[in-house]
């Protein structure tokens, strides 16, 4: 069975030269890398996305939104699939995993770019170039209060900074020990890398730095396991040196 070409809607570029501004597109790139289903990056507008959030993909006609989303739906119809091998126990700790990142993490890291002056000072400029020049200006100052807003919200947003920075290096720390090697569940690979590189590639890749970067700096499987991926699946993507 021939997969069809997947259209990859996402911010395009490689910022810093790291995978992608977003962690979510990260993940379904390295997904498509690792699964050897053909693809295609172009620009998204979130505007078009069912979800009005980024990624998305066209795949046969059909237009779908999120990351997690596309994943199942790409394993389905795949020859061999990447989470065949696992067992109940590893899907188990693969769900424990993404979701920590996804939904815990992502708000740590969500917060150092967006939240933290010295990462909003890096960011904003990286925001400014995706944006026609005459709208940067206001735009970018709009979305930060746009996700400050919603960074308080979730809940991330009301600790002190020291807090927010114990917390990334704790989520590390999980992560860390729940790493297998040489992939995340063991010898092979699995949907899970892709989650775990993206946001591995997000944090080491993002030139601003932090406790919570230099904690997981310092953690060597983690920082191994990132250069093994990124040297695996995005050799020919001209990914810059990892900033110091
Ligand atoms: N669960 C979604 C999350 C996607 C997501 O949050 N994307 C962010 C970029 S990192 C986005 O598009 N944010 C724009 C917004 O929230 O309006 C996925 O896995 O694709």
């Amino acid at each position: 069975m021939t997969l069809p070409e997947v259209v990859l809607r996402q911010p395009p570029g490689r910022p810093w030269g790291s995978a992608n501004v977003s962690p979510f597109c990260a993940k379904l790139e390295t997904y498509l890398r690792m699964a050897g289903v053909p693809f295609r990056a172009e620009p998204g507008d979130p505007f078009r996305s069912p979800s009005g959030k980024m990624p998305f993909a066209e795949i046969g006609g059909e237009t779908i939104a999120d990351s997690q989303v596309v994943i199942e739906r790409l394993e389905a119809e795949h020859p061999t699939p990447l989470d065949a091998w696992l067992d109940d126990a590893q899907a188990a700790r693969a769900r424990l995993v993404r979701r920590m990142l996804e939904e815990a993490y992502y708000f740590v890291a969500l917060w150092l770019r967006w939240g933290d002056d010295e990462g909003y000072a890096t960011v904003a400029p990286a925001f400014r170039a995706l944006l026609p020049a005459a709208v940067g200006w206001l735009a970018v100052p709009m979305i930060r209060r746009g996700i400050v807003k919603s960074l308080h919200a979730q809940g991330t947003g009301r600790h002190t900074r020291e807090r927010i920075h114990e917390m990334g290096k704790r989520d590390i720390d999980a992560l860390a020990h729940a790493f297998e090697g040489p992939f995340v569940l063991g010898a092979r690979p699995s949907t899970c890398d892709a989650t775990v590189f993206a946001f591995v590639e997000i944090t080491l890749g993002f030139p601003c730095p932090s406790p919570v970067r230099a904690h997981m700096a310092s953690i060597t499987p983690l920082a191994t396991y990132h250069a093994m991926m990124r040297e695996t699946y995005w050799a020919d993507a001209g990914l810059g040196p990892l900033p110091s």
